[in-house]
């Protein structure tokens, strides 16, 4: 097939999930607007239409809480596809959505759309518009997920993380009581059990949804009760940066606002915090349970979001160079999002193994930086070939190269346009 075709091939699955001015990850499965799904199909977009591209991230505010928080999920309209639904979550202000957020991306990818942006006036009055929300966001952030400034926001729900059922949440969740109701989950019906979370995970992951609604949302209760608390180092990473581009657009484009001198000490708190989070032992970055203060020693490839995120000294950069070429070389695919030699490493399940093609983009920006190219153009490939052979889905098994979860997937469509064709 020519390129064009691959081209035009994601340009309709943005239209196809296009719900007017916002676009779902894919039908079916997943119904509504998810955060940093919407942050990088908005990149995507830009190879299409860039007022639509806008659009994404105006719907993705008009869903923000007063407390600067950007949900997770917003449910513009209602769908009896998707389990839990606002129902459950009983959460939202102006729009029903989720209590809890998502890897902050969002302002990175306005700083990957502005260096693209052909409409510059367009740019200038988006950006003058909509920035001031994003640093309320990342407040939002720093205030309530680190009250006790350590530089390690914490949080407090795998589905937060953005890799659900990663093998570094194992612990911090099985210490969380199990749902006592019955309910439906919906996703095994678009998509085989064996690339989804068991049940024993749903039904904690149901858990902290209802403690989230038995605590009124109020922020000091749960910073106080949840018995999930994880410094996600995935999140952190995605936070450190997107707070560097955000502080970087809002100079760039004259944003004033009374928070950008807190945020940049807070990017000094998190580089003074972040080698807490390495371990001798394993040589390699990890999250750590707040509440137990341990490290989940799992490895996965959240750790190189370090390198994404300009974290790592130029030393530890070398020791997670190398740990990166033996990683890729271990699954005929790369990069696995679990290190394939661990035990828990499964190359279909979800966040447990698979290949997820925006998580491989970020990793290849930091190593590119970094000048060790070969991985980045190694992981550039892979994602090349993976498209090639299987389509645009959610994720890929990270042996066999197969399409896996839904498929005509927003955020693989994107990502394609933007690093792959
Ligand atoms: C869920 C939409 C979301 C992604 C997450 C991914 C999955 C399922 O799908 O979550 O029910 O929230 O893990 O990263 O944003 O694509």
């Amino acid at each position: 097939m020519k390129l064009s075709t691959y081209q035009n091939t994601a340009k309709e699955i943005l239209k196809i999930n296009d719900f007017g001015g916002y676009t779902v990850p894919t039908k079916g499965l997943y119904p509504f607007q998810w955060n940093w799904d919407s942050a990088i199909t908005a990149l995507g977009w830009m190879y299409v239409d860039e007022k639509r591209a806008w659009k994404e991230i105006e719907m993705l505010i008009a869903g923000q809480w007063q407390n600067g928080m950007l949900p997770h999920i917003i449910f513009h309209q209602e769908s009896d596809t998707y389990f839990p639904g606002p129902d459950v979550w009983g959460a939202g202000e102006k729009l029903h959505s989720t209590s809890i957020s998502q890897p902050p991306i969002v302002a990175s990818m306005m700083l990957e759309m502005a260096a693209i942006a052909t409409d510059k006036p367009l740019l200038e009055s988006k950006l003058k518009a909509m920035l001031p929300a994003i640093v309320d966001y990342h407040l939002w952030w720093y205030r309530d997920r680190d009250p006790q400034n350590t530089g390690l926001v914490s949080s407090y729900h795998p589905w937060e993380s953005g890799m659900d059922n990663s093998p570094a949440w194992d612990d911090a969740l099985a210490a969380v009581p199990q749902v006592e109701w019955e309910y439906q989950r919906r996703d095994l019906n678009h998509v085989d059990s064996d690339q989804r979370p068991h049940k024993a995970q749903y039904d904690r992951y149901l858990y902290l949804v209802d403690f989230f609604k038995k605590s009124n949302f109020d922020p000091q209760i749960i910073y106080q009760n949840c018995p999930y608390k994880v410094q996600d180092i995935g999140i952190i990473a995605m936070l450190y940066k997107a707070t560097l581009d955000l502080l970087t657009l809002c100079q760039q484009f004259k944003i004033e606002h009374q928070g950008l001198d807190q945020l940049s000490k807070e990017l000094e708190l998190t580089e003074q915090a972040i080698d807490q989070l390495w371990s001798d032992e394993t040589q390699f970055y990890h999250s750590r349970n707040t509440i137990t203060n341990e490290l989940c020693l799992d490895q996965t490839s959240a750790g190189f979001m370090t390198v994404y995120a300009g974290l790592s000294s130029p030393e530890k950069t070398q020791i997670l160079t190398e740990c990166a070429q033996t990683w890729a070389n271990s699954s005929q695919y790369s990069l696995a999002s679990t290190i394939p030699s661990s035990e828990k490493y499964e190359p279909q399940r979800y966040w447990r193994g698979p290949i997820w093609l925006h998580i491989n983009w970020m990793i290849a920006q930091g190593f590119e930086k970094s000048n060790q190219n070969f991985i980045a153009e190694k992981l550039q490939q892979d994602a090349k070939a993976l498209l090639k052979e299987s389509g645009f889905f959610e994720y890929f098994h990270a042996d066999s190269g197969q399409g896996c979860g839904g498929d005509n997937f927003s955020w693989t469509a994107a990502i394609a346009l933007h690093w792959i064709l």
